[in-house]
């Protein structure tokens, strides 16, 4: 069972349940955490909530396609783990020794230390949902997309649902220095979630994600790459817990947990691309790419929205 949110008459968003079969029920609730509250309330699970409401009404006619998704959640910090995979590692050694094969430097020993790398990503003004551009940044030559499993949790770090996410990532300012990470992380559009939440409670099995990525340039497929979260070398509770460890965490924190996914070291994106990451169980996540508008521009495209207080 999956959660969306999309725009529904008057660009008001709507809460629905997505069965496996694709049927799609509306709630009655605001947003994600109004209904898992409301679950919390009745002292009943979100799923039997959800099967509740579907005993007394009927699925809408239209279909996912038909629907103007919306993020599925407008997740107050976006937060993600990093080099938690060989590929990732392999990637990063590469881009942070110039281009040398079979390097080795810190990132082998963040992959083995007892303690992840976890780092700030994004907010809800930063972070936007299927079908909505994802930016360029305008001074990297290096750009690409990092397909990842996204763990949807509550303040007290349990896990309430999986997410697909996209960690925009700029290599070249990364591999320059490890302390321009920010740089080469956070910037305007430059993270992606959706297009649904999986219930925690209907994954049988988390380490059996499929992911994969396809990236398409003038209608042609450029990239393609899948891998499985079975190589996860960490737990996602274990990430979730040094996140949470010591800090202050609000409720529907969306914490990504590293990509298994890496185009070859020659692409960079381009203005004009599409994205699409698809994992198994929650769905097809799209994003064309474009080079961003001058900030100015883009400012005013943003003002008296309630995101600029984010
Ligand atoms: O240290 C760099 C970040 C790596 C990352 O974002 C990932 O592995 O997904
Ligand atoms: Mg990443």
């Amino acid at each position: 069972m999956r959660i969306i949110r999309f725009a529904e008459d008057k660009s008001v968003p709507a809460l629905a349940a997505v069965t496996d079969d694709c049927k799609i029920y509306r709630l009655p609730y605001q947003d994600f955490l109004s209904f898992i509250n409301e679950a919390e309330k009745q002292g009943i699970s979100p799923i039997s909530l959800i099967q509740q409401i579907m005993e007394d009404s009927a699925p809408l006619t239209a279909g996912l396609e038909d629907l103007d998704l919306l993020v599925p959640i407008e997740a107050p910090e976006v937060w993600a783990a990093g080099v938690t995979y060989e590929r990732s590692r392999d990637a990063r050694n590469y881009e942070a020794t110039g281009g040398k094969l079979d390097a080795t430097t810190f990132y082998d020993k963040v992959y083995e230390a007892e303690r992840p790398e976890i780092f700030f990503k994004s907010t809800a003004a930063r972070t936007v949902g299927p079908n909505r551009p994802v930016y360029l940044r305008s001074d990297s030559n290096w750009q690409i997309p990092e397909p990842e499993v996204g763990v949807v949790i509550n303040r007290e770090g349990r896990i309430l649902g999986y997410t697909i996410g996209n960690d925009m990532s700029c290599r070249d300012i990364e591999g320059e220095n490890p302390l321009y990470l920010p740089q080469a992380k956070i910037w305007r559009n430059s993270c992606s979630i959706g297009p649904s939440i999986r219930l925690a409670e209907t994954v049988e099995d988390p380490y059996d994600f499929r992911i994969s990525c396809r990236i398409f340039r003038n209608g042609e497929q450029v990239v393609e790459g899948t891998a499985n979260t079975s190589q996860l070398k960490r737990k996602f509770d274990e990430l979730v817990s040094y996140l949470i460890r010591d800090n202050v965490i609000f409720d529907g924190t969306v914490l990504l947990t590293g990509t298994c996914i890496v185009p070859p070291n020659e692409f960079t994106l381009n203005d004009g691309d599409r994205i699409e990451i698809e994992i198994s169980g929650i769905g097809v996540l799209n994003n064309p790419v474009c080079q961003q508008a001058s900030s100015e521009e883009s400012n005013d495209d943003r003002a008296n929205t309630s995101e600029d207080i984010q």
